[in-house]
């Protein structure tokens, strides 16, 4: 079995192509990929983030990583989304206008794909009228927003109102690393989840599926 701290430490030296072989090697040898995913990959970026922080690594060794743990992701995707039942739901997701941050909403995206959602993935610097218009079109039951800064999560609430203003029927979903659950009652979002499994749990609730 490969020791999965070797994902990690792949992952934070941006070695993109060692992550994928690695991941997959994992993969192949049986191993859970709950635990691929948060001993390795997660674990790898926890790192990452915290020498971002001291200044030790700048935005160049973190977009690398960023890379590499994309890499990974691609591998154990298709096996997090294919146990899923179809037909929770539909969520219209992104990263709210003026964030470029991707790695946490990709997570959820798969989570809940995986647990039988159908994702309409905006994408990152998401403008509130797009993710109005979206759910409109669709006819989502829940719109999804990820914030990762603590300067872009007022666009949260911008689509929360924009929401309310249009009389959506779309539940309002948020997360990402600055938001709790006070934020989400601050500005009247319908649900907060601090994680990716988390999430799946209350976009099942928000939708009146939990068991
Ligand atoms: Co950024 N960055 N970054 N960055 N970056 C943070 C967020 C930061 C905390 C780093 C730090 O200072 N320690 C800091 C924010 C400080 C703050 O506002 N409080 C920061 C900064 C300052 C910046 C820039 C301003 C840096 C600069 O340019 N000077 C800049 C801003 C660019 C912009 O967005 N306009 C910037 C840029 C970048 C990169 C582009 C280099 C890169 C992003 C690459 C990408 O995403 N494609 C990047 C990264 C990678 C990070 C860190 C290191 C890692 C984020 C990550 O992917 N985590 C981050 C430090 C950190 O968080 N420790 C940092 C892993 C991911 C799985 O976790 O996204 O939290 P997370 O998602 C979780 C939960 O939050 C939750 O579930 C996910 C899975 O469990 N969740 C949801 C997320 N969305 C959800 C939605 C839900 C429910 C749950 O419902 C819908």
């Amino acid at each position: 079995m490969i020791d999965l701290k070797e994902i990690a430490e792949n992952l934070i030296r941006g070695k993109a192509p060692k992550v994928k072989e690695l991941t997959q090697k994992a993969v192949d040898e049986g191993e859970d990929i709950q635990r691929i995913l948060n001993e390795g990959l997660l674990a790898g970026m926890s790192v990452v983030g915290d020498k971002f922080k001291r200044n030790e690594f700048y935005v160049p060794e973190v977009l690398i990583a960023a890379r590499a743990m994309k890499a990974g992701m691609e591998i154990i995707r298709p096996l997090l989304t294919q146990k899923g039942v179809k037909g929770m739901g539909k969520v219209i997701l992104g990263t709210v206008r003026g964030d470029l941050h991707d790695i946490g909403k990709n997570l959820v995206g798969m989570m809940l794909e995986g647990a039988g959602f159908e994702i309409i993935d905006l994408g990152i610097d998401v403008s509130p009228e797009k993710f109005v218009q979206t759910a409109r079109e669709k006819d989502a039951d829940i719109i999804g927003l990820s914030a990762l800064l603590t300067t872009t999560m007022p666009g949260m609430k911008d689509v929360v109102e924009a929401a309310k203003a249009s009389n959506l029927r779309a539940k309002v979903m948020i997360g990402g690393a600055p938001v709790t659950q006070d934020y989400a009652d601050e500005i009247g979002a319908d649900g907060y989840a601090p994680d990716a499994a988390s999430a799946v749990d209350k976009a099942k609730e928000l939708i009146g599926a939990t068991e």
